[in-house]
């Protein structure tokens, strides 16, 4: 037998017997196996050389041009109680949805290989870990998991022990959108993937495991499961405090994770390194202080933005070793995105001769997986078994007006109605009046495997006596001008935020208590080299009481949609808000009274 676990040979037995492979492959997670997926899919197609001489050991996949993004419509929750799920998922009745699925699966590895890979999200060590076996037919998916998971003996070895595992079954099938489905069972530890090779669908240690189903397993065990990265900051004296940040797609969460700080601060001593860029675990640990875990081993990040001037980092860590999917290349066959340098490029992401009238030459998406730990600021902490301790949560959206560039929860339930009160453009557009926003509270709103209400409730149960919490922030690097110019120029400045925070945290740092929280003063934050253009400060901010008296409503109706399963502290937290905004004519007029540190 395969495993010396009987409930996993059985498993593996009868997804066989139902998908009818040609071969089963246990997967060892060795190097030579690696190196053999990769000349197999070298020479399938599936797979694509790029230039060995500037990118060695770099590839390129070519996914099916309808599937290259996550499905939401596709993806759905199936909990015995359609309200467990809650109306921020799809729900779809267990039973139904297994023979949905089910009938997909029949027969349709017929002249493929099934490989089951065993994975361990997180360090193979680490009491916080949780591990699972994944079954595809896709070699692609294997050397995918390979970078972003520890996956192999030593994770089924740990699963032998344990005894337990996330039972996650995936078939790219005929990567047909009307044949597709990405579906969770909460309740029985179990994901089935069906006709999607894309990340998101297809990797499904990353958001089915790490974020829908390890949300569920982490409020039954008394964790959290967060889309969250995690970097740690080091200041001169070499004290490295650690930030979990959340922040919808697209708002320079890569960036972040992974920021340069400006000449000034490297100069003084400050560096910045990177425990995990997408999802975050944490528990609280004996000090009552919570310790985080990157689940994951790899980054899979968005290339198009990525640059010398966005993320230097990045660039030097795709040098090298890195599955490229959907980019374009340049005439000597090197990966290149929109963003990236001047080059021209000469084919697109589907393979045509690069022509602008087609679009972008690379897909929006396209995307890179890299080892986590070739990137320059790779933290040696995001092996630690114990992980580490978390001093300050950030949650962060992209708003062009509204929410000022930082503030500060007054303590946990604030922090906890804040995350629950994010939101971020869906657009970008040139001027921001009426530009739609989406509710996305702790930016989870694609991967939150049950009920809004109930995940809310489990948030504010940290708050416990002899809990040291982290200080809780919102952060809004999109601000704009009244016309459309970003205010703040983002990236490595961020920095000086982060500094704040920290300091803060320390209790070094000053703040004015406003109706929305606590804002730094302009003499706070460490604005040294930095040129804004004028009036940008005050309009960074500025807080409207009005604006903000119609953003807490927008809140409270969104709250109200939960229905009773909006914990009564969170509704209270959030009226002790409206009527601090109703008692407040002018709010702009900061500052009011200094808050304590
Ligand atoms: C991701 C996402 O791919 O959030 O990380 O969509
Ligand atoms: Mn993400």
């Amino acid at each position: 037998m395969p495993s010396k676990l009987a409930a996993l040979n059985r498993w593996v037995d009868d997804v066989a017997k139902r998908t009818r492979p040609d071969h089963v492959h246990w997967c060892d997670g060795s190097q030579a196996e690696y190196d053999q997926l990769v000349d197999a899919m070298l020479k399938t197609g599936d797979l694509i050389e790029l230039n060995q001489q500037t990118h060695p050991r770099c590839y390129l996949h070519r996914s099916d041009p309808q599937d290259v993004a996550r499905v939401e419509q596709l993806t759905v929750i199936c909990s015995k109680n359609k309200d467990d799920a809650g109306p921020n998922n799809i729900w779809m009745d267990p039973a139904e949805a297994h023979a949905k699925i089910d009938a997909l699966f029949e027969g349709c590895m017929a002249g493929r290989t099934l490989y089951v890979i065993p994975y361990c999200m997180g360090p193979l060590g680490s009491p916080l870990s949780r591990c699972g076996v994944e079954i595809t037919d896709s070699p692609y998916v294997v050397a995918n998991m390979r970078i972003m998971t520890r996956m192999g003996t030593a994770a089924q070895e740990r699963i032998e022990r344990e005894g337990t595992f996330i039972k996650a079954l995936h078939s790219i099938g005929e990567l047909d959108p009307e044949r597709r489905w990405i579906m969770h069972f909460p309740e029985e530890l179990t994901i089935k993937s069906f006709g999607s090779g894309y990340g998101g669908n297809a990797l499904l240690g990353k958001k089915c495991h790490a974020l829908r189903i390890g949300s569920y397993q982490a409020r039954i065990e008394g964790w959290l499961a967060e889309h969250m990265l995690i970097v740690g900051i080091e200041n001169p004296r070499h004290e490295i405090r650690y930030v979990a940040a959340a922040f919808p797609s697209a708002c320079g969460k890569t960036n972040l994770s992974m920021l340069i700080p400006p000449e000034g601060y490297q100069r003084d001593g400050w560096k910045v390194w990177t425990v995990g860029d997408d999802i975050c675990w944490m528990r609280p640990g004996k000090d009552g202080r919570l310790y985080a875990i990157n689940p994951e081993a790899g980054y899979f990040g968005v290339a198009p933005g990525t640059s010398k001037k966005t993320n230097p980092n990045a660039l030097a860590m795709l040098q090298h070793d890195t599955i490229f999917t959907n980019v374009a290349v340049t005439a000597d066959n090197q990966p290149w995105w929109e963003g990236l340098d001047d080059r021209k490029p000469v084919k697109d992401w589907q393979g045509r001769d690069y022509d602008p009238a087609n679009g972008p030459a690379a897909h929006p998406n396209s995307r890179f997986t890299v080892r986590a730990n070739q990137c320059p600021s790779w933290s040696p902490e995001a092996e630690s078994d114990q992980g580490v301790p978390i001093d300050a949560i950030v949650f962060g959206g992209r708003r062009g007006s509204v929410v000022p560039l930082v503030f500060e929860a007054r303590d946990w339930t604030h922090g906890v109605l804040i995350g629950a009160s994010m939101a971020s453009e869906t657009t970008a557009a040139a001027t921001d009046v009426g530009v739609p926003i989406r509710r996305d509270p702790m930016a989870m709103k694609p991967f939150c495997g049950y009920n809004y209400g109930d995940y809310f409730a489990h948030w504010l149960s940290f708050d416990q006596p002899g809990a040291k919490l982290p200080k809780v922030y919102q952060v809004n690097w999109f601000r704009k001008s009244s016309d459309g110019k970003f205010l703040w120029p983002g990236f490595g400045d961020n920095m000086r935020v982060l500094e704040w925070m920290l300091k803060r945290v320390a209790g070094d740092a000053g703040a004015i208590e406003t109706p929305i929280g606590n804002l730094p003063s302009a003499d706070d934050l460490n604005l040294d080299g930095l040129h804004l253009s004028d009036g940008a400060l005050d309009e960074l901010f500025r807080v409207d009481s009005a604006e903000w008296r119609a953003e807490e409503a927008a809140v409270g109706e969104y709250l109200a949609s939960y229905g009773s399963h909006i914990p009564d502290a969170l509704l209270a937290e959030h009226q002790r808000v409206v009527a601090a905004l109703d008692a407040e004519t002018d709010v702009s007029a900061m500052p009011r009274r200094a808050a304590a540190s």
